[in-house]
């Protein structure tokens, strides 16, 4: 059993990659569990197998405790985390090849928090990755490119677990601009360049140091470029996974 976390800042994709892998895996013969993290989600572009909103009433949550949205968020991921253990039976049930996990949109409040990481132990019951979502809208120039990375490089040191960067909607963003993304990812030099060219300041002083840390990063964390509309990438995105999990090349039956 193959356990992969979507995380990623709002909006990122998430929750379309979570429904376009699992068709797409299930296309490939693999059986394959989703599961909503998200207590606070409305609908969703799949069925959930496992649903968190089974386990916490976030409305409810908002209303006895008189809290505001992010502080209910917390408080319904703190009561998920306690009772963990349900989850798990659920997904141990399911007995399928792969669980895919989309977390919540709030991305803070399961990436930089203990249950966060308690939650993402528990539901590893054999081997765990995390596909990390790189939003292209948020890498438009170099700095933001810089910042994405840096959020990615974050989630990393918090999980101990293989990880992988998916740049999603490259349908919709200009191929001049995902080439931009490419040649960034693939080359310090390039980057390093344009990122001198767009700081001024303090900042160009610390280009050198931050295309080397980007360079770091990306030496540390494969990424692929993909699309859950068009599906481009998919099997790009299968085999780094497969890779991660440490099971050579191709294993699809
Ligand atoms: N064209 C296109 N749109 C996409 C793609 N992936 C996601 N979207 C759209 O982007 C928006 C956000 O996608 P979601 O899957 O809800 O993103 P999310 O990360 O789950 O969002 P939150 O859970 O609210 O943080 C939706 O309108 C999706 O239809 C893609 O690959 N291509
Ligand atoms: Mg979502």
């Amino acid at each position: 059993m193959r356990t992969i976390f979507l995380i990623g800042t709002a909006s990122s994709g998430k929750s379309t990659l979570t429904s376009a892998l699992a068709d797409w895996l299930k296309e490939n013969e693999q059986s394959v569990a989703t599961v909503n993290l998200d207590p606070a989600v409305i609908s969703l572009p799949y069925e959930p197998d496992v649903d968190v909103r089974e386990l916490v009433d976030y409305e409810q949550i908002m209303a006895v405790r008189g809290v505001g949205p992010n502080s209910a968020l917390i408080y319904s991921i703190r009561e998920v985390a306690r009772n963990v253990e349900t989850l798990v039976e659920e997904i141990r049930d399911l007995a399928v090849d792969y669980v895919l996990v989309d977390t919540p949109g709030q991305m803070e409040i399961f990436a930089f928090r203990k249950e966060g990481t308690t939650i993402a132990r528990a539901l590893t019951l054999e081997r765990g990755a995390i596909t990390y979502l790189v939003d292209p809208v948020l890498a438009s120039g170099p700095r933001s490119f810089a910042a994405s990375m840096f959020l990615a490089a974050s989630v990393f040191l918090r999980f101990s677990m293989p990880m992988l960067m998916a740049v999603t909607k490259i349908d919709i963003v200009p191929p001049r601009h995902m080439k931009r993304i490419a040649r960034w990812m693939e080359s310090q030099e390039y980057f390093e360049q344009d990122l001198e060219l767009s700081s001024g300041g303090v900042m160009m002083l610390m280009a050198r140091e931050v295309a080397r840390a980007v360079g770091e990063i990306r030496s540390m964390i494969p990424y692929v470029m993909l699309s859950s509309k068009t599906l481009e990438g998919f099997p790009a995105l299968h085999m780094v996974i497969t890779r991660l999990f440490g099971e050579g090349e191709d294993e699809l039956r």
